[in-house]
């Protein structure tokens, strides 16, 4: 567990944190007042006349309380509403220099400070958080020389090629609009119809049908900042670059059964477990890698690097590690950072560019335009969590809610009367100036036809999986689709899914009880023009440039600790707790996971050596898949109790279904005997009086998904 180095004093991570004290208030110790300053001596009655009398309206106090209470909400986001924020900092290990000259990406003595929030994308702000969908990764960098925010996802693509199709594909996944359903999920007719008719969208979505949809936290998320940037040197020489976050903690995910689950017993699960994590001072962090491309390479590919529906493999760009992020503080208040916080691609600053990636030019229009009904007008820019760390000059003035108090008479440039200030600064005194690309093009609305190519790389996303990761897709293929209520649009979908791996194909047929139609002969993408020349948007045949990423599969992508991970112990008046405190001794002071105890009731529960030990959960009140592992001590009484529990076989079983780690030390082998882990004898993660060694190498790999194909009979 580490320190909270944001206690630290001197720490440049202050320079934000000190900023947001300016508008932080604490009332410990003052009386209450109005918004006037008014001291109020009555919070609980109206002005009436007479004790049973009407209310008066001169009752300013009354009033203003509702009026305020009336006005709390704002439009929630239109994509991301539901999401959770954490602050942090970012530091440099090596000085990029030769690429860019971002202060950010060249100065190592300097830690940046950044707010991070992560969400979902569409659900409510209310919905849970386990829905099958993308994850929000957007980073606000408080530079020196201005705000940076890198607003990515969990996935290195995304669904649509320009930014034209945004409004269509969220439309389409969004509750449907004559009944509002379904809520917080893709599984439904408007989706796939549109999915199935813009076939560039079929990558994204099977990144979304993959484990990577369902994670197990968003600590356990890699980030992409998708597309195609460019880094700029001092000389302006360019090149392209691509960002990705890899977390420290790797990559994991639940599975599906337990994502249904968790949305019941805990919809914050994941809101929860950065908050929790943050506070035990399990502090997650992700570091910043770069595929970098020099400008001549523009073309070099199979693939147009402009092409938001493509990644770039780790095989042919690898990825540099440049530096580290920590999360290490939560907000003081959800409204006031996470909901107010306005991040936007177009906030750049010197030595990062923008490429003609149609899907980001859009996307520099739509984030400042989103912010001006969400948070009220232009001075967005000024609520604290979103304001710069250096200072902000210029002639912008007045509008809604305006904070700063401009002085002078000077409001443009150029000026005499204001000594011709705020002044313009030279590109060497950190002045933004624009990379000159060369562009010479007619004004045509049509797409690159270097943009068709929509099977390739799903397919090869498909190949990189494990066998494990592959079941989970076609699973989820299945579910989703077994939910649409139109054969029609099954019925494409299948047959795009054939093109993309006949195996695929095929496995999702099977479970919907469909065949593959035959007779369509080319996939037709419906997202070109009317006059448009179809032929010249045919994708072209399935490209075998890669048989394989290893990058792309989970499992190639995990971490030996087991920091912060939860183990359930059921526990009983008589429980052994020398055999517990041999693993907690382990795996909670060594290793930092953490043990909970889960009793038949709250309260204290009594051990073997008579101690009393305070229960974290009656079983009751919690679920299995709230936890990554389960361990099980003996002690005769303890072990008695919790055989007359019909929920302790739910929570063995089901922990067990979920391929996770389960451990049962002395007389808790009654349990094992009685429960359906008996069925798996040599499974590596079922221990039997195993050691704490054991305990933490198996929970380390997260789950042994080999026994998955084993579990269909555990009834759960
Ligand atoms: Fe967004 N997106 N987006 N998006 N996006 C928003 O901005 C939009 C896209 C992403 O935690 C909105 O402030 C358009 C790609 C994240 O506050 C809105 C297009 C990627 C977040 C908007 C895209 C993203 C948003 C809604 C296509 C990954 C949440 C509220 C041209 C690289 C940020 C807001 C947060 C939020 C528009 C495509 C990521 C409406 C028009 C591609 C992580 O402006």
């Amino acid at each position: 567990m580490k320190k909270n180095e944001h206690e630290t004093s001197g720490c440049p991570f202050h320079s934000k944190i000190n900023d947001l004290q300016k508008n932080s208030v604490t009332s410990e110790g003052k009386p209450m007042t109005t918004d006037q300053g008014v001291k109020i001596n009555d919070d609980a009655n109206s002005l009436k006349a007479g004790e049973r009398g009407a209310s008066l309206l001169e009752d300013f106090i009354l009033r203003e309380k509702i009026t305020h209470f009336d006005h709390e909400r704002i439009p929630e986001r239109i994509v991301h509403a539901r999401g959770s924020g954490a602050h942090g900092y970012f530091e440099l290990y090596e000085d990029m220099s030769n690429y860019t000259r971002a202060k950010i990406f060249t100065d190592t003595e300097n830690r940046t400070p950044v707010f991070v929030r992560f969400s979902t994308v569409a659900g409510s702000k209310g919905s849970g958080d386990l829905a099958r969908d993308i994850r929000g990764f957007a980073v606000k960098f408080y530079t020196q020389e201005g705000v940076f925010d890198l607003v990515g996802n969990n996935t290195p693509v995304f669904f649509i090629q320009d930014a034209m199709k945004f409004p269509d594909i969220i439309h389409s996944v969004k509750p449907e609009p004559d009944w509002e359903i379904p809520q917080a999920a893709s599984a439904h007719d408007t989706f796939y119809d549109f999915i199935s008719l813009a076939t560039e969208s079929l990558h994204n979505h099977m990144w979304a049908m993959s484990d990577r949809g369902i994670p197990r936290s968003y600590r356990m998320m890699e980030g992409f900042g998708i597309h195609t940037f460019r880094l700029v040197n001092a000389q302006g020489e360019s090149h392209f670059v691509k960002f990705h976050w890899k977390p420290k903690l790797g990559v994991h995910s639940v599975t599906w059964d337990e994502a249904v689950k968790i949305n019941g017993a805990d919809p914050d699960f994941h809101r929860r477990d950065l908050w929790e994590a943050i506070e035990a001072g399990h502090f997650p962090e992700w570091e910043l890698g770069l595929q970098i491309i020099p400008a001549e390479d523009e073309h070099k590919y199979e693939f147009d690097l402009l092409d938001a529906t493509k990644f770039v493999p780790e095989e042919l760009v690898p990825v540099k590690i440049i530096g580290k992020m920590t999360l290490n503080r939560n907000p003081d208040n959800f409204f006031a950072e996470t909901e107010q916080v306005a991040f936007h691609p177009g906030h750049i600053v010197p030595g990062i560019d923008f490429t003609n990636d149609p899907l980001l030019q859009g996307r520099l229009f739509s984030y400042t335009d989103t912010q001006l009904s969400r948070l009220g007008g232009p001075n967005f820019r000024e609520i604290p969590i979103n304001r710069a760390v250096n200072e902000v000059h210029n002639n912008h003035r007045d509008a809604q809610m305006r904070m700063t108090i401009n002085k002078g008479k000077a409001a443009y440039f150029p000026n005499t009367i204001g000594g011709g200030c705020p002044h313009l600064a030279k590109m060497a005194e950190g002045g933004f100036t624009s990379f000159e690309e060369r562009i010479d093009g007619k004004k045509i609305r049509d797409r690159s036809s270097s943009f068709n190519d929509h099977f390739s790389q799903p397919a090869l996303f498909f190949r990189s999986l494990t066998m494990w990761e592959q079941t989970h897709l076609i699973n989820a293929y299945a579910f989703e689709l077994g939910k649409c209520l139109l054969d029609p649009i099954k019925q494409r979908m299948l047959w795009l899914l054939s093109q993309i791996d006949n195996r695929l194909a095929t496995a999702v047929a099977d479970k919907l009880g469909m065949q593959i139609p035959t007779g369509i002969e080319k996939p037709i993408n419906q997202n070109i023009g009317a006059d448009a020349d179809p032929h010249k948007h045919e994708p072209p045949a399935v490209k075998h440039y890669l048989e394989k990423s290893e990058a792309l599969s989970q499992e190639r992508l995990p971490a030996a600790t087991i920091e912060s991970r939860k183990i359930a112990v059921l526990v009983a008046k008589g429980f052994d707790m020398v055999a517990l405190q041999k693993m907690k001794t382990y795996l909670e002071e060594l290793k930092h996971a953490s043990f909970l105890l889960i009793a038949p009731h709250g309260g204290t529960v009594t051990s073997a050596d008579s101690r009393e030990h305070k229960v974290d959960h009656a079983l009751m009140t919690t679920e299995s898949v709230l936890f990554d592992a389960l361990y099980v001590p003996g002690g005769a009484g303890s072990i008695q109790k919790l055989k007359e529990e019909g929920k302790v076989f739910k929570f063995i079983n089901e922990t067990l279904k979920h391929c996770k780690t389960v451990a049962f030390d002395g007389e808790a082998e009654e349990l094992f005997q009685l429960s359906a882990a008996k069925d798996f004898v040599n499974d590596e993660a079922i221990l039997l009086n195993g050691t704490p060694e054991q305990f933490a190498s198996a929970l380390a790999k997260h789950r042994n998904w080999m026994r998955e194909p084993h579990t269909a009979h555990i009834a759960v």
